[in-house]
């Protein structure tokens, strides 16, 4: 038997999604030395990711959360999390983000929030962090692309921050708007760029109060990789995945519905609610199902998409009355 084969025998208390995270770095990198010309040009993205993870979080664990909030399927490796997505910003490729966001400047970071509340005003990142007591919470998130992941994400209800603010009576919906800065951002200078910059979303008022609704600073026990939406995003587990939108300077509280990037783009293919529907086919292709990720040619992971993500006991509620085909 060879000996660099040998695997070190790890105690079970010791087997966290932290040393699976490792054990499979470790995988990879001996991986990419093994198959050199293609693995390095899959590899260097992922490096790249690494080098970029961030400062250990101090939070309260997933299991003291409320009943129903927290998966135990599968968590997606850091890895994949981290090198697959979407962030446009920085190019369309799903390895666009882990290739580019790493130009983006983090710090100092500042989000204002303005419009129909009592106090507007801005708060910066360390203030942020120092505030809001931050859990883990272990989500499904689902792209309308149909691929999907278990992320265990860190953060804070954005109700508690929405509430600092005194939301007045006339509010009634929400705006997010993410960093718009051409210098930093190719994704944003290209020619084939569709977007109207800065990226936008939004929630109706108690959408956004929902206590699932979370504004995760971390991943994996750490502040989060540029290409996830650093330092702060928002994330509908509920929802497609456009509307958890990322790297957020800007909250608005309105009294009207705001147009979001995705919507005005392609209304007929993207609404403002975009609530997981396995009954409500995209134009161009079914919901049915999704790609869990990892997700490979020989080992897809095909699941089935469950209504609201699977969050239906906590939120099919907020949409009693409303025709969920007509308002996709
Ligand atoms: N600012 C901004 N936020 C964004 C996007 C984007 O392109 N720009 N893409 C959205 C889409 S389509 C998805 S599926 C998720 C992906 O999040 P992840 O890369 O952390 O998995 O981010 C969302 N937030
Ligand atoms: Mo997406």
């Amino acid at each position: 038997m060879s000996r660099r084969l040998r695997i070190p025998p790890i105690p079970s208390s010791e087997i966290t999604a932290e040393s699976a995270y490792i054990s499979r770095r470790a995988f990879m990198r001996s991986a990419a030395l093994l198959a050199t010309p293609l693995a390095a040009g899959v590899g260097s993205p992922l490096l790249a990711a690494e080098a970029r993870s961030g400062m250990a979080l101090r939070y309260a664990d997933a299991a003291a959360g409320p009943a129903g909030f927290n998966t135990d399927e599968a968590q997606t490796p850091f890895e994949d999390v981290a090198s697959y997505g979407n962030f446009y910003e920085f190019g369309t490729d799903k390895s666009d983000p882990a290739r580019y966001a790493g130009q983006m400047t983090v710090d100092p970071w500042s989000v204002e929030v303005d419009g129909a509340v009592g106090k507007p005003g801005k708060l910066n990142l360390e203030d942020i962090l120092a505030v809001f007591d931050l859990e883990e919470r272990i989500y499904r998130l689902r792209c309308v692309e149909a691929w999907s992941m278990v992320v265990p994400w860190v953060g804070f209800p954005l109700g508690d921050l929405l509430q600092r603010f005194e939301p007045q009576s006339s509010a009634r919906f929400v705006e997010f708007r993410t960093l718009y800065r051409r210098e930093e951002m190719p994704g944003t200078r290209s020619f084939t760029s569709i977007i109207d910059w800065p990226y936008r979303e939004g929630l109706r008022m108690d959408e956004a109060m929902h206590p699932l609704t979370l504004i995760a600073v971390g991943l994996y026990g750490r502040t989060l990789p540029n290409q996830n939406g650093a330092p702060l995003r928002l994330v509908v587990p509920w929802k497609y995945g456009f509307k958890s939108i990322k790297s957020i300077v800007k909250i608005r509280l309105l009294e009207r519905q705001p147009a979001t990037s995705w919507q005005s783009l392609a209304p007929r293919e993207y609404g403002f609610y975009a609530n997981v529907n396995p009954e409500v086919d995209h134009p161009r292709w079914s919901q049915r199902y999704e790609r869990r990720l990892p997700s490979s040619l020989l080992r897809p992971n095909r699941v089935p998409t469950r209504m609201f993500n699977g969050y239906a006991e906590q939120v099919a509620g907020l949409y009693k009355g409303m025709d969920l085909s007509r308002l996709y």
